[in-house]
């Protein structure tokens, strides 16, 4: 039966078949996989086959995990050489960001920027809380929001506690399978409960806001969107097949991320992963140039010239000096 995860609690995975039937999976030891370096070797949003254990309880074993169309891989934070797949066989990658309780940094959004260009997952940016700005806070998002889009990243504002915003990002996620991503705190629950109202996830109480945060979401779960237009849902509405997912789209709700490492990805490609520099590639005097203290750089000329933002270089250079060529 294949069966795709919705949930991995660690060791037991919540599935769901094409028939819409919910089954708790596990691995047996017999499938044991092969230079697996990740933490999780199945993921939320594995397409997976299953064969049932115990009908009754809807138990079942993992099968086979079939072949990813794409996933999302971060470094764990305990283990610098583990990997751990977020999410596998998305369509596109929401970033929730804001700039006021909590403040989410440029640095955490170009990496995770980064992330979804390595992985070839379209990122948006959505600026939640815009209800919470002032003066200072309107200034930034303008400034930001003109570098991203200059870059080709779709920026949109919301906010929970008004309803700004709140179809225009429903309407993106119509048909799709996204990942919904951002620190703790930024309100990916709290949207998610606006748009699924019958959720009723737990949210975090921002009074006493010590930038620490208790967790509130420990597993990354994917939810499926109703079905039909407006969003009503019907039954049978709901189909899994191949990297399928519901029709009507589905969100998978990650773990606020505090930080995470950047995987697999070599200080040489590491400018082919910012849109405005890979329009740049072999232009410099040098090819195997990084863009960094290298004469006749024409991506450093750019960043002088003002058609590069400043900032977004600096990123690059943050991140090309936290990049350990060793491991490669
Ligand atoms: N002012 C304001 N607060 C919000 C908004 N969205 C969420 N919050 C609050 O931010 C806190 C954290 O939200 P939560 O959904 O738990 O964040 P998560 O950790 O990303 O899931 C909660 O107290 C929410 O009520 C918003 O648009 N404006
Ligand atoms: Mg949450
Ligand atoms: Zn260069």
């Amino acid at each position: 039966m294949m069966a795709q995860v919705y949930k991995s609690t660690g060791s037991w995975y919540v599935v769901k078949t094409a028939e819409g039937e919910v089954w708790n999976a596990r691995l047996k030891g017999i499938l044991r996989l092969d230079g697996i370096t990740s933490t999780n070797p199945i993921a939320v949003g594995d397409i997976i086959n299953i064969e049932p254990e115990d009908e009754l309880e809807r138990t079942a074993l993992v099968t086979e995990i079939l072949d990813r169309r794409n996933y999302i891989n971060r470094q764990s934070p305990s283990h610098r050489m583990q990997h751990h797949i977020v999410a596998a066989n998305i369509d596109q990658s929401l970033l929730l960001v804001t700039l006021k309780e909590p403040r989410t940094s440029q640095g955490f959004i170009d990496r995770w920027l980064v992330t979804c260009e390595a992985y070839h997952v379209p990122a948006i940016l959505v600026f939640n809380k815009t209800d919470l700005y002032r003066k200072k806070e309107a200034e930034k998002f303008e400034a930001w929001k003109e570098m991203y889009e200059a870059v080709g990243y779709r920026v949109i504002r919301m906010s929970v506690e008004t309803g700004e915003g709140v179809e225009e990002v429903k309407a993106l996620l119509q048909g799709k399978i996204s990942l919904l991503s951002g620190h703790s705190g930024v309100g990916k629950s709290s949207f998610l409960n606006a748009i699924l109202p019958e959720l009723r996830l737990k949210t975090q109480d921002v009074s006493g806001w010590s930038g620490k945060g208790t967790h509130t979401t420990t597993f990354a779960e994917m939810f499926d969107l109703p079905a039909g237009p407006g969003g009503l849902s019907g039954p049978g509405a709901e189909r899994v097949d191949q990297g399928g997912g519901s029709q009507a789209g589905a969100v998978i709700d990650t773990p606020g991320m505090k930080e995470f490492g950047l995987v697999d990805i070599s200080r040489a490609e590491l400018s082919g992963y910012f849109p405005e520099m890979r329009a740049l590639a072999g232009e410099c005097q040098f090819n195997n140039c990084l863009h960094a203290e290298e004469p006749g750089c024409v991506v450093k000329q750019a960043v002088m010239e003002g058609d590069i933002a400043e900032d977004r270089y600096v990123s690059y250079r943050t991140i090309l000096d936290s990049i350990d060529d060793k491991n490669y």
